[in-house]
């Protein structure tokens, strides 16, 4: 925006020297909201000695502060609690001139039917936007990308998906039968091409984890409106959205990256920064040195992605406005917050907390992208560590579990490694709250990985969908997608992508665009979503361990009111199981029948029942 600049005599003054205005953030806000004051950065020229104000009572602004290029401008706004929506400019001035700095209210979207934040009711859904569905060709090269950026047969380039796409698909979610969609990224990232020294280049930033603006949609995804219009699409459905926030880092194409707000914005410089040596467990361990354990939480995490720096207030606040400016704008359900051990536990708390305080409902799951539980034990909320802090995070994926999983029914560990796993759920205040995954987008799909077979693939999706815990699944395992190491697990959706140079020759969100393999995937894991969702015990009743061995596993989940047995057999022959069911208060006589996979009822005598397993399968029984 411009913004004609007037001295204090009116005449029009020196553009060098008067205060111009490029960007607000947040560009708006709302009365009666738990931050009030709201702390502006304003971004633009000339701001030595300025002065901001309101012309309009309703807002106060005061504690502003310019940084030493006067290319910034911090400013705390006082809203009243009776102010309307609408505009509400301030003005800047300075012995120069001044100018004026865009700010409105907007009036707060209903909190009964958004911010619902994620339970154990729900199925998650990963969408990797780029890779889903081309809804909008329009935005597939916006203006002054380079056309090569877009290229569906390059793995590292943009391939046109979009919010459009997701919205087209909406109804195949939801006949899937999952409750949330997790979206990678929706920040505005740099739309060229990267050149580096490392083999990932030349590469894009279509994965979204490179923000070049904190506030923006990414053009090629869509705008504002089109993800407002998602939300709203979605929740009509029973959807909730879910947005992957990443506080810890920011792409080195961002402004701040050249021009920062504060010199200690970032932990270091383009040119003067530590790299992250990744020694994960100097974040856990007590006796970590300080410089390993600094090295771990300030060094980035690559050469092009800057480490924000939480310890200065200035960036915890704008961080933690930003969060929930985007909840607030959008009426998003919950929040994936990306590389999270990487930032300092105190901020972490105080991100949880502030999400909290306005939207009480609201979900954070944190990525502790690690295979010991200790470490992701510690980074979930509701106790604290040994350094005081209880980070209230509401969830963190659970990999640790993910990982023996893929092994077991990858044939690489014996079945009991399930519960021998499971024993550390020990180590969490509230298993339940984990959100198990059966993979994600930075991880090998199942159907790549060694030894990997469809049957294989079935257990392990019946596995994430029953066990304790909130089930995210990823976009493509429900048709036994295969993929390597990213960007091989990335690839596109078919039948996402009708139109362009190498349309899709098939539509997989219908029936008749799967192959029978495909389709076979696609009703078991409807199948079992749908037994999770019919069936409380699953969502949030105890898991009791009933039976393992090598190659069988068989569990309760049970609550008040029902009891569903879930077993697992991978051997190549049915077996029949001995399970001591009165350990679980079934009573002589009961009937387990059979509610998921084909099998025969079991009669319990003598407190015993013989499950019948067939080869290569999961099945579930309810008591009674
Ligand atoms: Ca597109
Ligand atoms: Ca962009
Ligand atoms: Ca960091």
């Amino acid at each position: 925006m411009s913004a004609i600049c007037l001295t204090a005599s009116g005449s029009v003054c020196a553009q060098s020297l008067a205060p111009s205005v490029s960007k607000v953030e947040p560009p708006f806000w709302w009365a009666g909201h738990t931050i009030n004051p709201v702390r502006l950065l304003i971004h633009g020229a000339n701001f030595t000695g300025a002065r901001v104000s309101s012309a309009n009572p309703a807002l106060k602004v005061s504690n502003v502060k310019t940084n030493a290029r006067s290319t910034y401008l911090f400013a705390d706004v006082k809203i009243a609690s009776t102010a309307r929506p609408g505009d509400y400019p301030l003005l800047v001035t300075t012995d120069s001139g001044r100018s004026t700095i865009p700010f409105h209210l907007e009036q707060p979207l209903d909190s009964r039917t958004h911010f619902q934040g994620i339970t154990n009711d729900d199925v998650i859904y990963l969408i990797m936007t780029d890779r889903f569905a081309n809804g909008d060709p329009k935005n597939d090269v916006p203006s002054g990308a380079p056309a090569a950026a877009t290229d569906r047969n390059n793995p590292r380039s943009y391939h046109g998906g979009d919010l459009r796409g997701i919205i087209a698909h909406l109804p195949y979610l939801k006949d899937l039968g999952v409750t949330a969609l997790w979206l990678t990224p929706w920040y505005d990232n740099w739309n060229g091409i990267n050149q580096c020294d490392h083999p990932w280049c030349p590469n894009t930033y279509y994965h979204g984890y490179h923000a070049i603006d904190y506030y923006g949609v990414e053009d090629r995804f869509g705008d504002l409106t089109t993800l407002r219009e998602l939300v709203e699409k979605a929740h009509a459905l029973g959807i909730k959205v879910i947005q992957d926030q990443v506080a810890n880092h920011v792409g080195s194409r961002h402004p701040w990256v050249t021009d920062p707000p504060l010199p200690n914005w970032f932990h270091g410089t383009l040119s003067q920064h530590q790299r992250n040596k990744f020694r994960n467990y100097t974040l856990l361990s007590p006796h970590s040195n300080p410089e390993d354990f600094r090295n771990t939480l300030d060094g980035w995490f690559s050469d092009d992605l800057p480490d924000m720096n939480q310890e200065e207030p200035e960036v915890a606040k704008y961080e933690i406005q930003n969060s929930l400016w985007w909840i607030g704008s959008t009426g998003i359900d919950g929040i994936r917050q990306d590389t999270i051990q990487y930032m300092p536990r105190f901020f972490i708390r105080e991100l949880s907390d502030e999400l909290h305080r306005q939207f009480p409902k609201m979900w954070m799951v944190g990525e502790v992208f690690e295979r010991d539980a200790a470490q992701t034990a510690f980074f979930i909320g509701g106790h604290r560590g040994w350094d005081g802090i209880d980070t209230n995070l509401d969830s963190v994926f659970d990999f640790s579990l993910w990982n023996v999983s893929q092994r077991v029914f990858t044939n690489k560990a014996p079945m009991n490694a399930l519960p021998h796993q499971l024993k550390y759920d020990a180590l969490y205040p509230d298993p339940l709250k984990l959100t198990t995954l059966a993979n994600n987008h930075d991880t090998i799909r199942f159907m790549s990985l060694e030894g990997a077979t469809l049957e294989g693939a079935m257990m392990h999706l019946a596995f994430t969908l029953s066990v304790r815990g909130i089930p995210q699944l990823y976009s493509g395992e429900e048709l036994g997608m295969e993929g390597k190491d990213d960007p091989d697990n990335r690839r596109d959706f078919p039948g996402g992508f009708p139109r362009g140079d190498s349309p899709d020759t098939r539509n997989a969100f219908k029936r008749e665009g799967r192959h029978p393999d495909e389709q076979r995937m696609f009703e078991w894991t409807q199948k079992w979503i749908r037994l999770r969702l019919d069936h409380a015990a699953i969502r949030d009743g105890r898991l009791i361990d009933l039976y393992d061995d090598e190659d069988t596993y068989v569990f309760a989940r049970q609550n008040n009111t029902e009891t569903i047995v879930i077993a697992f057999n991978r051997r190549d022959e049915e077996r029949k199981i001995k399970v001591a069911i009165r350990s679980i208060s079934i009573r002589d006589g009961a009937d387990l029948k059979v509610v998921l996979g084909s099998s025969q009822t079991a009669r319990v005598v003598d407190g015993q029942a013989t499950l019948t397993i067939p080869a290569r399968t999961a099945i579930a029984f309810r008591a009674n």
